[in-house]
């Protein structure tokens, strides 16, 4: 890990913080910011991002928000600059691995995707990370071909993805499948179902359920032993007392579909098009419900590293 870093010094820059608990090795989650500049809105965005890294401080870990500024990949970010992400959202590129070397070499400002956070956790050698729902297989990816690169990545990065499933305007089934292709086990915490977002249940299943964080922690450290290339995905469903209706949040999520369609939404704008309109339709009740697994899964990424920085 440390050749990595040296490797890519210049393109790096790593919080006091983040540093000293990497060389003392101690526990550190990291954190996406495409949920700050495009997940949510201001002024939730901002306090999203700021009571996740309190959860994972509470339960002893390092946060280390991701982002890039200033011609760096920016790894654990001071309030200034999360509060920069959450107000400047327009001018703030969604930063995918496509993206990133582009966007460091223009010295654009970007905020980086669970793909994106993914890469550049894995390259200062952060194994766990933290974020809300992966990007996925579109539900009409049969003809538009859209399936998001978090996937991709989760095929070839070691870094262990804390999530509540993947949501349903994405095709889950396909979603699944396209993850066994890719090597990725799939583990349910404390689950056999393979969650849904803004729902416990999505009708599939985990490959594995694991009910504590230490057997978690322990598949992860026998998969660095095994030199696995492979990322992990592990399911944190929604608090039982935030979830929403099925039926209810998947109308909601079909007339959001049917808008994007309408208005010929495409590419990189759909996701974050989605959210906007879901948040929108429900009234905030999705922003509630976003926000709660946010936390929980801050929660639960930071036990499990605490738990693999003990073995
Ligand atoms: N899911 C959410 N909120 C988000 C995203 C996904 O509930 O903000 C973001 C993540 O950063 C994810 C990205 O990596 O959307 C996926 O985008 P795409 O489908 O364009 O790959
Ligand atoms: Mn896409």
């Amino acid at each position: 890990m440390k050749k990595q870093l040296n490797k890519n010094a210049e393109l790096l820059s790593i919080s006091e913080e983040v540093l000293t608990a990497l060389e003392e090795k101690k526990p550190v989650v990291a954190l996406e910011s495409t949920i700050i500049a495009h997940g949510f809105n201001y002024p939730e965005n901002l306090e999203c991002a700021l009571a996740c890294e309190k959860v994972i401080r509470e339960t002893s870990a390092v946060p280390a928000t991701i982002a890039i500024l200033d011609g760096k990949i920016k790894i654990g970010l001071s309030h200034k600059e999360i509060e920069y992400l959450a107000v400047n959202s327009k001018n703030i590129i969604k930063c995918s691995v496509r993206d990133l070397a582009v966007v460091l070499s223009q010295k654009l400002d970007g905020a980086t995707t669970v793909a994106g956070t993914m890469f550049c956790a894995n390259a200062v050698g952060i194994p766990v990370f933290a974020t809300g729902g992966i990007g996925g297989v579109h539900r009409n990816a049969s003809t538009t071909f859209d399936i998001s690169a978090d996937l991709e990545e989760l095929a070839c990065t070691p870094v262990a993805v804390v999530c509540a499933g993947a949501k349903s305007i994405l095709d889950i089934p396909l979603t699944r499948e396209y993850l066994e292709t890719g090597g990725v086990p799939v583990v349910g915490y404390n689950t056999y179902d393979f969650p849904n977002f803004y729902t416990r249940k999505s009708g599939t299943e985990v490959d594995y359920n694991l009910p504590t964080t230490k057997a978690i922690a322990q598949f992860i450290r026998t998969s660095q032993q095994l030199d696995l290339t492979r990322g992990m995905l592990i399911c944190c469903p929604i608090p039982k007392e935030y979830e929403l209706d099925f039926d209810y949040i998947d109308k909601k999520i079909r007339d959001a579909l049917e808008e994007a369609q309408r208005q010929g939404i495409t590419g990189k704008e759909t996701t974050p098009f989605l959210l906007a309109k879901i948040c929108e339709v429900t009234d905030g009740k999705s922003v509630a419900a976003n926000k709660a697994l946010v936390y929980n899964n801050s929660k639960v990424a930071a036990e499990i590293a605490v738990e693999l920085a003990a073995i």
